[in-house]
């Protein structure tokens, strides 16, 4: 065991006070208990064994349900360096304001320490975190969402190096709840919520913002972007990452059931929410999953829009905060079969018809990847897969195109970095409401976002044959509010053309967004839409569009002068390219 794991677990206990303390080694047996002990004091309800094998419900505090991105700090020594897209305190201060919720907190509790592995085994892209919690939900979550004990250990062992995260549930009030990154020293300090998000300290906290840190200084990228392979009849798999907002589609994305598969097309899963991209020696950009299962967002997950997911997560599954059938099944608004009677809701009450809603909006099953039907058999390749092709997308209910592509890869880094994005219930607050998501990146990027748009724009020149990029919109809606695009399996469709794109065959033409479909590139045989949708879907609306770059000039100007030139150039030619 490496002595500064040691030294800094020992301080840590010293501050927290736990009464046991036990290392994870990450075995079934070790995940067995943790179920075992939640099931003892009722913090985890046994699901139906016979259809849903080795599944739990957890309820958590019914404040305590989502990411909260006003408690989410990024403590640089200088505030530039976080940015106006971060809540920023002084890394002194931040210390000073959380450690005294940390002193005694794990009195009464066990502290686990977690040595995890984030990305596959063996990989020279993996990296080691150690999570300190005294949350065995988390501990038991961990397992699930990374490789848990030996084998980070064994990768620490030639790496020498950790990424250290300190939770504690503390007393989950909202109004003692931080969520502290310290990228300069690489360090996690969470307080005072259970939430995945905001305790799971390899998903958001390491994999998105200490990793986005890291990346921009080691010329890498740590992405919100799912990862998939996309099969043509001739057997050949592209791979493609896409970066959607939050509760965005992502999962069913990275688990679409083709609708051409008649014709040879399949799509295979990598992962469904964070992408580490490297360049490799020939100059490609490469991609691993780092994490090693599903944090997904159960409602509209059903048999008819995720089959995949369904399969998923029948068994080995945690499910927090679903509604509990009479048959103690699992059951969501969108899961697609009746709740029949007797449903109890997701804090514990009886349901009825009318009522709220039975399940949390952000109710999630926290699934094994290795369990997806569709799983590629590359998703633990320790060199990943080469990316061709990169998606922007998000909710947007009026304006922007089924699909377009970008002239370049600076003009497409421009179009991520203006991406505007109706929130969901992911994080805390107003849902629906438009902002500007670069990236989908706003709540993790770890540092000022006008020096990340500026990694984007180096690691472009970096590579010799950069991927493509393409900005979708699935959810554009009618007059009347309905979705013009019937989106799930038939986004297969857009798919196709962006691998025709990528392989220089698909049809388009030059508008001021960019290059579109022309009317008959996109498939649309035996597809269900409205007449004249097709049409809606890929019209310009030049008033909008221009109306578009009046907020993102808002948006641009908060970075200042650290907003590189290249965007406000691609801003201004869009501006010309509307109004000619
Ligand atoms: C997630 C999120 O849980 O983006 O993946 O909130
Ligand atoms: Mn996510």
């Amino acid at each position: 065991m490496s002595s500064d794991i040691e030294r800094w677990v020992d301080e840590s206990a010293r501050v927290t006070t736990p009464d046991r303390m036990y290392w994870c080694d990450g075995s079934q047996r070790e995940y067995d208990a943790l179920i075992a002990s939640m099931l003892a004091d009722k913090t985890l309800i046994e699901l139906n064994q016979s259809t849903h094998p080795h599944c739990y419900l957890h309820r958590s505090d019914p404040n305590d349900v989502a990411r909260t991105e006003q408690l989410t700090f990024v403590c640089t020594q200088r505030k530039e360096d976080a940015g106006p897209n971060n809540n920023w305190i002084s890394p002194a201060e931040g210390k000073e304001k959380v450690r005294p919720l940390f002193a005694g907190s794990m009195k009464g509790r066990t502290m686990y320490v977690i040595p995890y592995l984030m990305g596959p085994v063996g990989s020279p892209y993996s990296k080691v975190g150690v999570e300190i919690t005294d949350s065995p939900y988390v501990a038991a979550n961990m397992h699930i969402m990374s490789r848990v004990g030996t084998v980070a250990l064994e990768h620490y062992k030639a790496s020498k190096e950790f990424i250290p995260g300190l939770h504690s549930l503390g007393d989950i009030s909202p109004n003692r709840r931080f969520i502290m990154h310290f990228p300069e020293e690489r360090l996690i300090w969470s307080i005072g919520s259970g939430y995945g998000g905001n305790a799971l300290l390899g998903k958001k906290c390491f994999a998105l913002r200490i990793a986005s840190f890291m990346a921009r200084q080691q010329g890498w990228m740590a992405e919100h972007m799912l990862i998939i392979g996309l099969q043509d009849p001739s057997g050949k798999v592209t791979y493609m990452a896409a970066a959607f907002p939050s509760a965005s589609g992502k999962t069913n994305l990275a688990m679409l059931v083709s609708t051409l598969a008649d014709q040879g097309y399949k799509v295979w899963t990598i992962g469904d929410d964070i992408a580490w991209m490297f360049i490799d020696r020939e100059g490609r950009l490469r991609a691993i999953n780092p994490e090693a299962g599903f944090f997904g967002v159960a409602p509209g997950t059903g048999f008819s829009t995720n089959p995949i997911a369904m399969e998923t997560i029948r068994k080995n599954t945690i499910y927090t905060n679903v509604a509990l059938t009479a048959n103690h099944e699992p059951w969501w608004e969108g899961i697609g079969t009746e709740p029949g009677s007797g449903l109890i809701d997701w804090q514990g009450r009886t349901w009825g018809p009318g009522g709220a809603k039975a399940a949390h909006p952000n109710s999630r099953f926290t699934a094994p990847a290795r369990q997806c039907p569709t799983i590629s058999p590359s998703w633990e390749d320790p060199h990943g897969v080469v990316i061709s092709a990169i998606i922007f997308g998000s909710r947007r209910s009026v304006t922007v195109p089924l699909v377009y592509q970008a002239f370049s890869w600076q003009h497409g880094v421009f179009m991520g970095s203006s991406m505007g994005a109706e929130t969901t219930a992911a994080a805390t607050g107003a849902v629906g409401v438009v902002r500007r998501d670069p990236m989908a990146m706003l709540p993790f990027c770890g540092y000022n976002m006008a020096d990340y748009f500026a990694h984007w724009l180096e690691m472009g020149k970096r590579m010799k044959d950069p991927p493509k990029i393409f900005r979708v919109n699935w959810f554009r809606k009618d007059a009347s509010g309905k979705f013009l695009w019937p989106g799930y399996g038939e986004n297969i469709r857009v798919l196709k053309w962006i691998l025709d794109r990528v392989e220089g065959r698909g049809k388009a033409v030059e508008t001021p967004l960019g290059y579109m479909p022309t009317a008959d590139a996109i498939e649309t045989d035996g597809l269900k839409i409205p007449a004249g949708a097709m049409e809606t879907l890929t019209a310009l609306d030049g008033h909008g569009w221009l109306n578009g770059t009046v907020e993102m000039e808002k948006f641009y100007r908060q970075f200042g002068d650290r907003l590189p030139k290249e965007i406000w150039e691609e801003h201004a030619a869009l501006r010309k390219r509307l109004v000619e």
